[in-house]
C-alpha cells in the first residue's frame, strides 16, 4: 500500500474509534446508547477457550501473539461488546523486572523469587522498553487488525501496588501482610520500589498505545485490602505517577476495586472513567466521584450465574441508577466468573443494547 492510502486508511479507522460509544463514554461525553464489555470477556467460561487451553499452559497463550489474539477476538466476535481487551495478564510486566512468574495448575500465579529484603527491592531494574514485552505489543498489533474498526482496543497494566503485592507476597494473599509490613517497615525503600513500578508500567502502556489500543486500563486489583489512610500515604502518589505519564490524549480507566471508601482517592489519582464494583450503588458512587468522571461498572458477577430474567431486572436498575447521564460504561464489577453461562453473559449484552 502507497503511504497516503496506508494513511488515509488510519484516519478513517481513527474517526470511527473516535466516534464509537465505548470511546465518548470513557471520555464523558454524550452516546447514542450506553457501551457495555466484561472484564475478563475471553476466559475459563467460554469453550472456545477452554479447547485452546488445553494444548497450552496460560503463559504460552499470552506468548503466542497470533492465539492471544484469536482468543480476544473469538470472544468479542461471540458477545457482541462494545470493546475488546488484549488478552494478556497484569504480571508480565514482572518477568522482565527478573521475578519468576509462573501459574499453578489451579490457576493463581507464583512468583518464584519473591522480593522478601530492602535490598531485593532496591536491585529490582526498571522495564526499559516496551520492546521487552514484544509479545504483547505484537498482540496488540494483531487484536486490532483482526477487529471491526468501531470497536476500541484496550491496553493494559496492573497498578503499583498490585504489582508490588504480588512482588512481595509471591503470589495471591489473603491478609497482604507481607507487603504491608514492608511498606510500614522500609519507607523509603517502599517509595523507590513504587516509583520504579509506576514508570516501567507507564512505559509499558505507553508501548501499548504505540502499537494500536485506544483506551488503557489500570487495574488495581488489591487496593481495596488497604485503609484510606494506607492509600492516601503508600499508593496514591504512585498511581498518579503512573497515569501522569501516559501518553496524553488516550482515555485511562482506572480501576480500584473492593472498598469504596477509596473511590475520593481514587479518583484523585486519576484516571477519566473510574471502575466501580457492586458494593456501592451505581447513584451514589456517581455523586461521591462527580460528574465529571465517566464510571465503568457495577454488575455484581454472580448475577450472571442466575438466569435472563434475573439480568435483566438488574440491567434497567443500574441504568435506572444512572438516570440517563453521559459517561457511563456497563461493565460487571469484577472478571466474569469461570461459572457462567455463556448464553447469560450474551443476554447481558443484550439486555444493555436494549435497555442502555
Ligand atoms: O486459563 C487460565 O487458567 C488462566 C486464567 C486467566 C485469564 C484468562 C488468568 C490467570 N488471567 C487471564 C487473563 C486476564 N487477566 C486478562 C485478559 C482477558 C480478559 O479480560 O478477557 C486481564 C485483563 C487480566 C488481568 C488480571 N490478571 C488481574 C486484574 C483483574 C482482576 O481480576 O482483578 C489480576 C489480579 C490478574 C492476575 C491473575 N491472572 C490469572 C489469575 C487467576 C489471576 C488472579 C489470581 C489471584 O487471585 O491472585
Amino acid at each position: 500500500m502507497m503511504l497516503a492510502d496506508a494513511l488515509k486508511a488510519f484516519f478513517c479507522n481513527m474517526s470511527q474509534w473516535l466516534a464509537s460509544p465505548m470511546m465518548r463514554a470513557v471520555q464523558n461525553l454524550e452516546t447514542s446508547r450506553v457501551p457495555v464489555w466484561m472484564m475478563r470477556q475471553a476466559g475459563r467460561y467460554m469453550s472456545e477457550y477452554n479447547a485452546v487451553r488445553e494444548k497450552y499452559t496460560f503463559l504460552e497463550l499470552c506468548k503466542t501473539p497470533e492465539l492471544a489474539a484469536e482468543i480476544m477476538l473469538t470472544a468479542v466476535n461471540k458477545l457482541g461488546v462494545d470493546a475488546a481487551i488484549i488478552f494478556s495478564d497484569i504480571l508480565l510486566l514482572l518477568e522482565p523486572l527478573g521475578l519468576k512468574l509462573t501459574f499453578l495448575p489451579e490457576g493463581g500465579p507464583k512468583i518464584l523469587n519473591p522480593i522478601q529484603t530492602a535490598e531485593d527491592a532496591a536491585a529490582l531494574p526498571m522495564l526499559e522498553s516496551a520492546e521487552q514485552l514484544d509479545c504483547v505489543m505484537q498482540t496488540v498489533r494483531l487484536t486490532r487488525q483482526g477487529l471491526d474498526e468501531i470497536v476500541p482496543l484496550i491496553g493494559f497494566c496492573g497498578a503499583p501496588f498490585t504489582l508490588a503485592a504480588y512482588a512481595v507476597e509471591g503470589g495471591t494473599s489473603r491478609d497482604f501482610a507481607k507487603v504491608k509490613t514492608f511498606m510500614r517497615t522500609c519507607p523509603l525503600e517502599w517509595i523507590a520500589l513504587m516509583k520504579k513500578l509506576a514508570l516501567s508500567a507507564a512505559t509499558y502502556l505507553n508501548g501499548q498505545i504505540l502499537s494500536g489500543v485506544q483506551i488503557v486500563q489500570i487495574f488495581d486489583s488489591w487496593a481495596g485490602c488497604l485503609s484510606v489512610d494506607d492509600y492516601y500515604r503508600f499508593v496514591q502518589p504512585y498511581s498518579k505517577l503512573l497515569i501522569e505519564n501516559i501518553t496524553p490524549g488516550t482515555p485511562v480507566i482506572h480501576f480500584a476495586p473492593g472498598n469504596p471508601m477509596l473511590l475520593p482517592n481514587v479518583r484523585d489519582a486519576g484516571g477519566n472513567c473510574i471502575g466501580v464494583d457492586w458494593r456501592i450503588p451505581l447513584d451514589k458512587a456517581r455523586e461521591i466521584l462527580g460528574f465529571d468522571k465517566a464510571v465503568q461498572g457495577n454488575l455484581d458477577p454472580s448475577i450472571l450465574l442466575a438466569n435472563r430474567n434475573v439480568i435483566r431486572l438488574f440491567v434497567k436498575k443500574i441504568l435506572l441508577q444512572n438516570a440517563g447521564k453521559p459517561g457511563f460504561v456497563f461493565n460487571l464489577g469484577h472478571g466474569i466468573m469461570k461459572e457462567t453461562p455463556v448464553e447469560n453473559a450474551v443476554a447481558f449484552v443484550e439486555a444493555v443494547h436494549e435497555f442502555g
